[in-house]
């Protein structure tokens, strides 16, 4: 689309929001920011950066930044299934709040397992009056795999009948957009790693809704903030590869964004955790890096408000945000080999385009590297921008 018909749509879009209830008519997000200390310039830099994140151009800064604070103008369900509440976790508890997480703190109050202070039936009557009372204009953020099928009493709340499965099927039902944060979400996950004892499958299996997938385990603060922005600014699904992935975060693997990447090419690498080579800062790759086929920009979003990755710390990514990485992606510590993974670029064994100058060196050291040059071509009918 045109960069100014673009401006146009999604300046319309918001005005169209701003026209809608707050979610608290005493407070408003730059109220909240303000309160907190952050200046009006520091909400902009911050403003600026999801822009550049979420592929915009430059000038669409300031409509990011309104989009921020429209962002108490649609309600959010946040629901708990099988998991361990790291992706919430990831977003809510830093000591030195990120204006991401200000901002996510407020307007979530819709309902949050975590962070509501009601339990037990009064819990349950929240989030049936929650759906009620915002049906069909709710976004539905669900953490964790869904315990389905023959297996669904594995996640029961408040007695028989009361499955996981069944409440956020009927949370599905009603919501405008859904997201499954974090890979047990998006894919099943942990609980789902072979042999799976509880049946848990992805959020995607129970409906038949479009779901968002934005996985990661957990997934960084940015990238579910920069979900939820991209909806209030745009209203439709964002483009999405063949696991619907939101391209703008997961279209490149963290080889392609690693700043280790120049010693992977020049063909040098950790032999063993601790040794020369390590304190150097080269390529983990022998020492079971999975950047290679792993769809994600860690690498420049970083954790805990910017602060590092799992590379930069000198552990190679273990591929958590790919579809079975708990069976596929292990050992994590040993390099792949010739195994191959099934990725955005089809089935097993599809993947034959090579990275030339780090095949080639890999290959003189004795070891088989599958992986993606040809990455950002990469076009799948789902796409609909
Ligand atoms: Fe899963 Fe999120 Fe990993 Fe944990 O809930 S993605 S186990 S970080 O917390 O779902
Ligand atoms: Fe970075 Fe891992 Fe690729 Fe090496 S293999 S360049 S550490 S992503
Ligand atoms: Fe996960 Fe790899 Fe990023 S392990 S956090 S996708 S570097």
């Amino acid at each position: 689309m045109e960069e100014k018909s673009l401006f146009d749509r999604l300046s319309k879009r918001l005005e169209t929001l701003e026209k809608l209830p707050k979610l608290d008519e005493n407070k408003s997000i730059p109220k909240v920011l303000e309160e907190k200390g952050v200046s009006r310039r520091d909400f902009m830099k911050w403003a600026t950066a999801i822009t550049a994140m979420l592929a915009l151009p430059g000038n669409f800064s300031p409509l990011v930044a309104k989009a921020a604070e429209l962002s108490d103008r649609l309600p959010i369900i946040w629901l708990h299934m099988a998991e361990c509440t790291g992706c919430s976790e990831s977003l809510l508890r830093t000591d030195a709040p990120t204006i991401d997480s200000l901002i996510f703190d407020y307007i979530s109050l819709e309902y949050h397992e975590t962070l509501m202070a009601s339990a037990g039936w009064q819990a349950e009557h929240n989030l049936e009056h929650a759906i009620e009372r915002h049906k069909g204009n709710y976004i539905l953020m669900v953490e964790g795999g869904i315990p389905s099928g023959q297996n669904d009493f594995y996640l029961t709340v408040g007695g028989k009948g009361h499955t996981g499965e069944h409440t956020a099927q009927i949370a599905c039902e009603s919501a405008k957009a859904i997201f499954a944060i974090g890979t047990c979400s998006s894919f099943g996950g942990v609980q789902a790693a072979i042999p799976n004892p509880t049946g848990a499958v992805a959020l995607s299996k129970i409906t038949n809704k479009p779901v968002i997938n934005v996985p990661g385990c957990p997934p960084s603060e940015k990238n579910i903030v920069g979900t939820l922005l991209h909806f209030i600014l745009y209203g439709t699904l964002p483009a999405l590869d063949a696991y619907n992935r939101p391209k703008w975060a997961y279209g490149l693997r963290i080889h392609d964004l690693c700043e280790r990447r120049g010693h992977f090419d020049a063909g040098e690498f950790v032999e063993e955790f601790g040794d020369e080579g390590a304190k150097k800062g080269y390529c983990l790759y022998k020492v079971g890096c999975k950047g290679p086929y792993t769809f994600n920009n860690c690498g420049k979003n970083r954790f805990n408000q910017h602060t590092s990755w799992p590379i930069q710390a000198g552990h190679g990514c273990i591929g958590c945000s790919e579809p079975d990485f708990w069976d596929t992606m292990g050992p994590f510590e040993e390099p792949v080999a010739d195994r191959l993974y099934n990725t955005v670029f089809g089935g097993l064994g599809a993947d034959a385009t090579a990275d030339k100058i780090g095949v080639g060196l890999l290959a003189v050291t004795g070891i088989g590297i599958a992986a993606h040059a040809a990455i950002s071509k990469f076009k799948h009918p789902k796409d609909e921008e």
